[in-house]
């Protein structure tokens, strides 16, 4: 049920736009200040931390049981999966513009626990991914759970599947993916050595004001998740990866807009702006066998403009 895993700004914003109305009629429901409810959310992560113990299971299934602070079996104690932490930004944005970023000033501190680090390959963070959940409130209770497996993207375009809540994406770069998928005799796939990583998200890295089916507003929520494979995403599908649009390699997709018009290069179908598609001007023709067919160059095998010093798809003087 990945409904649970998408991401909920634009609800927020209706939220908030309509709250805004000066109708009598409408109830105001002012939407809370992001940090206030951090603090509140990371001090009810860590109490749980400090007073429950897990029990790893089989992939997707984890018990949590309450006991006394101080024992050595809490999470916070336990040594058998250490208690680890990053301190991160909210990624999510409101829209896929160069200056689309939420307005956040939150540093948040996701806790995890790497259960198995994986065989295969990490994910960047606008990687499309396979995974399987299983999520928890911190009252144990589990809100949703897919065994199967899907894809998610991010940012969700007409190319890309669809996304899902912050904290769920950006902890998937601290595992890997299997290190080999192989079909059974009755053909369905066995995934070797998957990574797996248990997280505490604060709200704000969830679905913050907007509840959920079984998940009240402003609630902390935990993911058990099996990160299964990856593949690098074309969101605009100008022929490019993604990861080549990356132009000035800072790991950074949205800050690189060749031609100003406030669409970062990987969503952008013309990079250059000069009214040729990035996919047209990165297709030559090559005869085989008698006919002439159109390909597509390889990204080091794309051509500068005569006396250019860029690649031609980012040159505006020629096409
Ligand atoms: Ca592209
Ligand atoms: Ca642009
Ligand atoms: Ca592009
Ligand atoms: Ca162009």
């Amino acid at each position: 049920m990945k409904i649970f895993l998408k991401y909920t700004c634009i609800a927020a914003l209706t939220i908030s736009l309509w709250s805004c109305k000066k109708d009598d009629d409408v109830e105001v429901i002012p939407v809370r200040e992001r940090q206030e409810v951090y603090n509140e959310n990371i001090s009810n992560i860590e109490a749980f931390l400090k007073s429950t113990s897990i029990t790893v299971e089989n992939e997707n299934n984890v018990t949590f049981d309450s006991i006394a602070e101080g024992n050595p079996n809490t999470i916070w104690n336990q040594t058998l999966y250490p208690l680890q932490y990053i301190e991160i930004k909210n990624d999510s944005r409101t829209t896929n513009k160069v200056d689309g970023l939420i307005n956040d000033p939150v540093t948040y501190k996701l806790y995890y626990l790497v259960i198995n680090e994986g065989g295969g390959d990490s994910p960047i963070t606008i990687d499309n991914v396979f995974t399987k959940y299983t999520g928890f409130t911190l009252n144990h209770n589990i809100f949703d759970k897919n065994d199967t497996g899907f894809w998610s993207g991010f940012p969700e375009t007409s190319y890309t599947p669809t996304s899902v809540i912050s904290g769920y994406r950006q902890i998937l770069t601290k595992i890997k993916t299997a290190t080999s998928i192989t079909e059974n005799p009755d053909g369905t796939l066995q995934y070797n050595n998957p990574g797996r990583v248990i997280v505490f998200i604060p709200s704000g890295l969830g679905y913050f004001n907007s509840a959920q089916t079984n998940i009240p507003g402003y609630s902390p929520i935990i993911f058990d998740i099996t990160l299964v494979s990856r593949v690098h995403a074309d969101h605009d599908n100008d022929g490019l990866l993604s990861i080549y649009e990356d132009v000035n390699g800072n790991g950074d997709y949205w800050d690189d807009d060749t031609d100003n018009d406030g669409t970062p290069n990987f969503l952008d179908l013309d990079d250059d702006g000069d009214g040729y598609t990035t996919r047209e001007e990165i297709t030559y023709e090559i005869e085989e066998g008698g006919v002439m067919i159109s390909k597509l160059y390889d990204f080091e095998d794309i051509p500068n403009c005569d006396n250019g010093t860029v690649k031609k798809h980012l040159d505006k003087n020629c096409h």
